[in-house]
Order: structure tokens, then C-alpha cells, then sequence
């Protein structure tokens, strides 16, 4: 077949910190070596989407593409990619998997040294932009900006699943769902009759409930500002609400450990708020109370908590996409979905045409919804 040419299409493009995208015709350039050109399908909006758009602290990197919770269909390949062929169906992710680094050959982490978390809005082999508008650089989101009609990743940052799977609902998995499932089952390890407190229910945090409840934790008390979501949650298996704003911060953990008879076993922050850890850890029981924390955070990134709390047992606990190795295990997860293992289509509050995408972002701000899929 003949190489591929540079194309245009549609993408939303954010031009300033908290300023509405802008739909824009950009060039997307063929895909280099070990790249892969994607036809968007879906795109669901995911809270660090929005994190990354509205801070003033992170570094401002504009114009720019968000979006990294998609799927799509492989349109073209780069020189020496030999996993993926035209029309294969895919999902994207923000930490990709090269299956030869230290990392990723471990079995003992999904951190990949090579295909890592993208930060700085470039393509991890050269450091450039894929996109441009009239010659000028539009930089990228997690090597993946998925809001947009087309978009070239690493084909590491890529997974090819079931063509029977519909790309429209398993977007959720490339993130979300995906990160919360992996919290409780990979890193966790949430066991039967177990206690699990969990702060934040957005899709992360009730994945992780729902993570919890197939592993048959008796107890899940969801924990979150938002009065609407304590009917929400208890679709996803969450037994009991706590509104901290109806109690001090102070007496939240008091709370928690009085009801569990001093702690749960294991608690997950999913708010992105590292000041939330320390309750997260007072949450839960001396001995062997479990912490993980998968929040990005929003505002200060260094967090404090009293040493106390870990010299009596506790274990604090970092993970990224839920400990998942994204090409070895989300065909599974997939699978799973596909055979009602796992609930995704519940977490779709909202459809959207693309050109509505700024609506999913007021929704997602204003907490209205859990995801909102925009469809390309
Ligand atoms: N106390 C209790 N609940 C709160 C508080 C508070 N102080 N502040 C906010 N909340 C609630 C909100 O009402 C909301 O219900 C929930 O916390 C957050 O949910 P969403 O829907 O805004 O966000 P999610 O679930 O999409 O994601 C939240 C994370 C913070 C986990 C976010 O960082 C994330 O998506 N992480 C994914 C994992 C990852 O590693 N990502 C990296 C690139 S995506
Ligand atoms: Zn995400």
C-alpha cells in the first residue's frame, strides 16, 4: 500500500487554561515508526481531562488536545509496526506498555520506563507534535488527544481488542473503569468480608466498588461531597453514604472508625485532593489498613500525614490505571464486559456529538455526570 499522507480533520482545541475548546481544522501528520493513525470512535471525558485544562499549576502547555479514554480503528501504520493492521479495532492509553524496559518485563509493575505518563503535550519517541494548525505546533494530552476526528499514538500506546465489542461503551475501559476494577483487585486485593471505605464517587471511585463488591466485601461506605451521589452509588454496590460536609473534617475519620469498629481495612482516595490522604490512612484500621491512592491531584501535589500512622501497621499505597498492564490485560477486561462480568454501561450518564463537547465539560465541572461519551 502506499505510505500515508498528511491529513485534516476536526479536533477540539483548547487555546487557554479554562477557555471552551474550539473546533478547529488541524493537519495530523502520518504516523512515524512504531506509531499507529486512529480514526476516533468514542471518547468519554474522564476527571483528568479537566484537571490538566482548567490548572493554572500545572505547566500551561496550549494549544492543546485533550481526551485520552477512547477507542477507535487503526487507519494507517508506521514503518515497523507489525501488532496492528488496518481496520483493527483499539483501545488508547496514557501509559503504554513497550514489553521490554526493566518495568515491563518485572511482572511486577505497569509502570512502563519508555511509554510512561506523557506529560509535557509531545510524542515520547522525538519529543514533536503530530498536530499543527497552519505550521504551529498543537500539542498533545497523555501521547493519546482522542478529541478529535483522527490522532497518531505509540503503537504501545494502543490495544487491539474484540471487533465484536462495542468501541462506543468500552471507551470507559482505556481509563476509569479500567483504573478503579484494577485498584481493588490487582492492588488492593480487596478480600471477602472485608470493609473498604472509598472517598470520591465519580467513575473511578464506584469502580472500585464495584471492584469490591465482586470480591465480597460486606461493607463499602462511600464517602463524597455530592449529595446526589449516595442514591447513585448504591447501584454500584456502596452500603453505606457519608456527606463530610454534614460533619467536621475533623471527626470524618472519627466517624469511619467508630462504625467499623476501629477502621476499615482498606480505603482509596479517587478525589485527586493529596489532603484527603491523611484521613484516607486515619480511616482506616491499625494492623494492616491498606491506603491506595489513584487521584491525580488537582491542586497540591505533596502530601503530609503523621508517621504514627504507618508505624502502627498501615501501608500506603500508589498505583497508576489500577496496576493494569494495559496490551496484557485489557483484552480481558474486555472480555469480561462482553460476558456480563463487569458493569461499564452504567457509568454512561451522557451521549454527545462532538461538536457538544464542551457540554460534557460544564456536566463533568458541575458534577453532573459520571461519564459522558462523546461520540466522533
Ligand atoms: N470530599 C469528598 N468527595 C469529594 C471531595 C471532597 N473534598 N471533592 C470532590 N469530591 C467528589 C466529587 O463530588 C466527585 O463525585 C468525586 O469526588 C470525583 O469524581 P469525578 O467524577 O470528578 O472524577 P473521576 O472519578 O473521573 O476521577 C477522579 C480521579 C481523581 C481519580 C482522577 O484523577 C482520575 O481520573 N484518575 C484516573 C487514574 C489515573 O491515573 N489517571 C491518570 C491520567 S488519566
Ligand atoms: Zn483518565
Amino acid at each position: 500500500s502506499s505510505s500515508p499522507a498528511v491529513i485534516t480533520c476536526k479536533a477540539a482545541v483548547a487555546w487557554g487554561a479554562g477557555e471552551p475548546l474550539v473546533m478547529e481544522e488541524v493537519e495530523l501528520s502520518p504516523p512515524h515508526p512504531h506509531e499507529i493513525r486512529i480514526k476516533v470512535f468514542s471518547s468519554s471525558l474522564c476527571r483528568s481531562d479537566i484537571s490538566a485544562w482548567e490548572s493554572q499549576l500545572l505547566q500551561a502547555i496550549f494549544p492543546r488536545i485533550f481526551g485520552h479514554e477512547a477507542s477507535g480503528i487503526v487507519e494507517s501504520i508506521g514503518e515497523g509496526v507489525t501488532e496492528f493492521r488496518e481496520g483493527d479495532h483499539v483501545l488508547t492509553v496514557f501509559t503504554g506498555e513497550c514489553r521490554t524496559c526493566r518495568q515491563c518485563t518485572s511482572g511486577k509493575s505497569n509502570v512502563c520506563q519508555v511509554l510512561g505518563l506523557e506529560r509535557r503535550g509531545v510524542m515520547h519517541s522525538d519529543q514533536k507534535t503530530r498536530f499543527s494548525i497552519k505550521g504551529k505546533p498543537v500539542f498533545h494530552y497523555c501521547a493519546v488527544s482522542s478529541f478529535s476526528e483522527y490522532t497518531v499514538v505509540h503503537s504501545g500506546c494502543a490495544v487491539k481488542v474484540s471487533p465484536n465489542a462495542p468501541l462506543e461503551k468500552i471507551c470507559l475501559l482505556s481509563c476509569g473503569v479500567a483504573a478503579g476494577l484494577g485498584a481493588a483487585w490487582n492492588v488492593a486485593a480487596v478480600s471477602e468480608g472485608s470493609t473498604v471505605v472509598i472517598f470520591g464517587l465519580g467513575t473511578v471511585g464506584l469502580s472500585v466498588a464495584q471492584g469490591a463488591r465482586l470480591k465480597g466485601a460486606s461493607r463499602i461506605i462511600g464517602v463524597d461531597t455530592n449529595p446526589d451521589k449516595c442514591e447513585k452509588a448504591k447501584a454500584f454496590g456502596v452500603t453505606e453514604f457519608i456527606n463530610p460536609n454534614v460533619i467536621l473534617l475533623n471527626f470524618l475519620s472519627q466517624v469511619i472508625k467508630r462504625i467499623t469498629d476501629g477502621g476499615a481495612d482498606y480505603s482509596f482516595e479517587c478525589i485527586g485532593d493529596t489532603g484527603m490522604i491523611t484521613t484516607a490512612l486515619q480511616s482506616c484500621c491499625d494492623g494492616w489498613g491498606l491506603t491506595v491512592t489513584l487521584g491525580v491531584p488537582k491542586v497540591k501535589p505533596e502530601m503530609s500525614a503523621h508517621y504514627g500512622l504507618l508505624l502502627t501497621g498501615r501501608t500506603l499505597k500508589g498505583t497508576i490505571f489500577g496496576g493494569w498492564k494495559p496490551k496484557s490485560d485489557l483484552p480481558s477486561l474486555v472480555d469480561m464486559y462482553m460476558n456480563k462480568e463487569i458493569e461499564v454501561d452504567k457509568f454512561i450518564t451522557h451521549d454527545l456529538p462532538f461538536e457538544d463537547i464542551n457540554t460534557a465539560f460544564s456536566l463533568m465541572r458541575e458534577g453532573k455526570c459520571l461519564r459522558c461519551v462523546i461520540h466522533m
